[in-house]
């Protein structure tokens, strides 16, 4: 036992330079990739014994191993859901993570044409969160230019990085589509365990790891189009207390504009023009039954001889339901 006892104690104090070692391997700064690539890691072994006389101690060789660099990357869409977007321009926003052990730039490609769209955007570039506060900031924010690679990334660090599309005129409303980002290390990508030599931080190899040093995430849109439709009616009263429509009979011409779909409709406009044969009833123009002025003024509506009833309804949301009506008297 006492043998025992004396073997342990032994095998303690030759370990415990080794940890040593390690301890100082553990000041280096640990990534989601491992310890950080170019990292030496030394062991030297040491042993101590009695001899006749006194205690003797003994070191082994050092031993130094130079820490790879492993290429990984991810890529995840940052928004809560498809963007809801009109025709025109719109963002989705991406996060791309460097989950190497080793400094890396990734390059970045955006594809439009997913399996499975409604239709395809356009993609007007790639750019990246300059001012780094989560959103796309036009003329502050770096639009890349080809080929579109982020900066150098340390082990660990995150970039947010905007897509910006354009939502082609021609899509109806709830319409999907998704664009897909990859990033790819510059090193280079492939499968796990594809060595590219001596290409790695520190002078050592770099080696793709698990993620194949490839991500692609996706983010999606759907369309928010709304559509106007007008609908005109109208109803006469004629001098006699009828409905023929003869000299001095009123017409009163009700439109009617209707937005459906989804999103809304800017500086929406109804104009009719005084039907010839038709003279129009001063004071007569109403907006959802409440008076307009005939004069052009500060009020929504107007009316002239030459281009006959104007009314800017300016923003109306999908759903409004706006009434234009007045009254002309058959000359
Ligand atoms: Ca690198
Ligand atoms: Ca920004
Ligand atoms: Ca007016």
């Amino acid at each position: 036992m006492k043998t025992h006892a004396r073997l342990y104690a032994s095998f303690s104090t030759i370990l415990a330079p080794a940890f040593v070692g390690g301890l100082a391997l553990a000041s280096a700064p640990a990534a989601a990739g491992g310890v950080t690539a170019g990292t030496l890691i030394q062991n030297t072994a040491n042993a101590s014994f009695d001899e006749a006389g006194g205690s003797r101690n003994v070191t082994s060789n050092t031993v130094t191993v130079r820490v790879d660099e492993l290429l990984d990357v991810t890529v995840t869409s940052r928004d809560s859901g498809p963007v809801t977007a009109p025709p025109g321009n719109a963002v989705l926003t991406f996060e791309v993570t460097n989950q190497g052990n080793g400094p890396e730039a990734f390059r970045l490609t955006a594809n439009p044409s997913v399996s499975g769209n409604n239709f395809d955007t356009t993609v007007r570039g790639i750019a990246i969160d300059s001012n780094n506060n989560g959103v796309y900031d036009e003329g502050v924010d770096q639009i890349l230019t080809a080929p579109q690679t982020t900066p150098v990334l340390d082990p660990d660090a995150r970039l947010t990085v905007f897509v910006l599309v354009t939502v082609p005129q021609t899509v109806a409303n709830g319409q999907r589509s998704d664009v897909a980002l990859a990033a790819e290390a510059v090193t280079g990508s492939g499968a796990p365990g594809t060595v590219f030599a001596q290409a790695g931080a520190g002078g050592g190899d770099a080696i793709a790891g698990m993620t194949s040093a490839l991500a692609t995430a996706r983010g999606a849109l759907t369309t928010a189009v709304a559509t106007v439709q007008l609908v005109k009616s109208v109803t006469l009263r004629d001098p006699f207390g009828g409905t023929s429509a003869v000299k001095g009979t009123v017409a009163t011409f009700t439109i009617e504009a209707r937005v459906d779909g989804s999103g809304e409709v800017r500086n929406l406009t109804v104009t009719d023009p005084i039907p010839t044969g038709t003279t129009y009833a001063p004071g007569s123009l109403r907006l959802d039954g409440n008076p307009l002025s005939d004069a052009a003024d500060a009020d929504a509506g107007a009316v002239s001889g030459g281009s006959g009833v104007t009314v800017n309804l300016g923003t109306a949301p999908a759903g409004a339901r706006r009434s234009v009506s007045f009254n002309v008297v058959i000359d």
